[in-house]
């Protein structure tokens, strides 16, 4: 038997791509990753999906890794790869196992000392594994055959405990090469459990902990999803029955429809008075938190009360730390000893705000985010994602009051503007039973429009709000200049560009109450295709939180050097 007919390498990764659960693998091709794309969507349970570019590719993969649990983004090298760093950097910051795959030159060649296309004109053709060792938890470059099971498992089972982005590289004349068949999957896939010894004693100082407290509090984290710890949480929320509040970037980690949910957390901008009860609160049980400038509101949101805080592997107290101790064993565990303490939700009932009276506008009325919020509010149903992109679509999106059921996405660490259009479509890739509305505004819109091309290609109901308002807001509020004011577009035509002679996307453009109110009737009844609204607003018609954010946020990037 030739060795191209034989099982390839190629075909070794295309089975423990299936087997952790991916069946749909994002790709832009090259020369250096043909052979490799063949083997890939020779496999019966992979649907090849492309792109227009490895930076929506990426994305695309980072999107399907928040659907599926993880994801694949199959690039040339170099041109190819470069891009897709962008994407595999959201999903490092995001907490995503996505398998950044990309094929490399022909073995022979960095011996011979060849100048090759698409690198740097150099003979030297590491860089590009040096680059991407730095923003995934594993990279491995295969050199023979022989070697692929070992690194490809490797580098699979490093993502998958992780939860953090791999790299495999693959040269263009091995993919096709013999291999030996892969052992089960049970290998690359076991979690590592916690340790005993160690669990027990974090257990023992969290009731220390908690000991002689009278207002504990729970917080929410971006990390409890990513940690598979959602049910946990929830259950010892109900033994401890406090107050539950819940960082922007795990908005829908915790129920909002539960009556312990307390808004959103984010010091000045918090929504339902969250930061109140969060400030009275006398010990923070902090579950997958992540406390950066943006979640703090520019270092002036930081809890400022000794709290433990339990991640994804470990849990540090004041004055003590537990090394391999899975959140998931962490919450049900200490669900098992608290004592109920529901002070916090007694004094939230005697705070909290009460519901905003709805004003409902004309039709003729000019149109407002206030009103595209309140219309929005109106289409979330427990089977919409909602996936809010960088700009005053997190503010708006943040305000919403999430049905059970209603998912919610935001790419809050990373923050790449235009994120949303090419995930939203890698998750529509992997959950097609979802009703998908994004929100973005024009500036990230223009970043990575042409996914919208993918959404027409596979026939994707996704319905886009566009925030026109004319320029970088969101920079506005944090320091002005020219260059926060960009070329105003036509939206909706150039959506429909993409038809050509097969598509279905629809591009409506509304100014008034009434025309917003008919273009979403119109979207949800179209369902052959996405549609586009693009909603024209004033430049200057952006969220209180925005401001307040920005204010914050541009004092800490203002701060003097401390050191000369
Ligand atoms: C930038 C941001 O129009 O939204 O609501 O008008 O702010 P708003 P737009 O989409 O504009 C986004 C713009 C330019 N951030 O205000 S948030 C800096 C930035 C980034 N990502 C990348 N480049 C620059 N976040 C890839
Ligand atoms: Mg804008």
């Amino acid at each position: 038997m030739s060795n191209m007919s034989a099982f390839t390498v190629g075909d070794y990764l295309a089975e423990r791509l299936v087997q952790i659960g991916i069946r749909h693998h994002f790709v832009v091709p090259g020369d250096y990753n043909l052979i490799l794309l063949d083997k890939l969507s020779a496999h019966p349970q992979l649907t090849e999906v492309g792109c227009a570019n490895e930076l929506n590719c990426s994305m695309a993969a980072e999107g399907y890794a928040r659907a599926k649990g993880a994801s694949a983004c199959v690039v040339t090298f170099s041109v190819g790869a470069l891009s897709a760093f962008n994407g595999t950097g959201s999903a490092y910051a995001e907490n995503l196992p996505l398998i950044l795959i990309s094929g490399s030159p022909n073995t022979n060649d960095a011996g011979e000392f060849h100048i090759l296309h698409h690198t740097l004109g150099d003979h030297d053709y590491s860089y590009q594994f040096e680059m991407a060792k730095k923003i995934t938890c594993c990279a491995v470059s295969v050199k023979r055959a022989v070697d692929a099971p070992r690194l490809i498992d490797r580098a699979i089972r490093a993502a998958l405990i992780a939860r953090k982005p791999a790299y495999i590289e693959i040269p263009t004349n091995l993919s096709g090469a013999a291999c030996v068949r892969p052992g089960p999957i049970n290998a690359v896939t076991d979690p590592v459990p916690s340790d005993e010894g160690a669990l027990a004693a974090a257990i023992d100082q969290a009731a220390q902990y908690l000991d002689g407290k009278k207002k504990p509090i729970i917080l929410v984290g971006p990390k409890l999803r990513r940690a598979g710890a959602e049910k946990e949480l929830l259950k010892l929320a109900e033994k401890l029955g406090c107050s539950v509040a819940v960082q922007p970037a795990a908005k829908g980690f915790f129920p909002e429809d539960h009556p312990q949910f307390v808004g959103i957390f984010w010091g000045q901008v918090s929504t339902l008075a969250a930061d109140s009860i969060v400030h009275w609160a006398d010990a923070i049980i902090c579950a997958g938190t992540v406390f950066n400038d943006y979640s703090t509101v520019g270092w002036t949101a930081l809890p400022n009360i000794p709290h433990m805080v339990a991640e994804m592997d470990h849990v540090t107290f004041p004055g003590a730390h537990f090394s391999r101790v899975r959140l998931c064993d962490f919450l049900s565990r200490l669900a098992e000893v608290v004592t109920r303490n529901d002070s916090t939700m007694i004094e939230y009932a005697r705070l909290c705000p009460d519901p905003p009276t709805e004003r409902v506008p004309n039709a003729e009325e000019e149109l407002t985010r206030k009103e595209i919020s309140r219309r929005v509010q109106g289409l979330l149903t427990p089977e919409t994602s909602l996936f809010v992109e960088t700009g005053d679509s997190w503010f708006n999106g943040i305000q919403l009051r999430l049905p059970q059921g209603a998912d919610f996405e935001i790419e809050m660490q990373w923050g790449h503007i235009g994120w949303s259009i090419p995930a939203a479509f890698g998750y529509a890739m992997g959950k097609r039973d979802r009703k998908i509305i994004i929100m973005v505004g024009d500036g990230s819109f223009q970043v990575t429009v042409q996914e919208v091309s993918q959404m027409v290609r596979w026939n994707l109901p996704i319905i886009i709000l566009l925030m026109n308002n004319k320029g970088y807001t969101i920079e506005v509020e944090i320091h002005d200049g020219l260059y926060n004011r960009i070329k105003n577009w036509d939206y909706a035509k150039l959506v429909e560009a993409f038809n050509s002679t097969d598509g279905h996307a629809l591009g409506l453009q509304v100014a008034t109450v009434g025309e917003l109110a008919v273009a979403i009737e119109k979207a949800q009844t179209h369902a052959d295709g996405p549609t586009l609204i693009e909603c024209s607003l004033h430049q200057d018609d952006c969220s209180r939180e925005l401001i307040t954010w920005g204010h914050f946020v541009a004092a800490a990037n203002a701060r003097p050097p401390t050191h000369a």
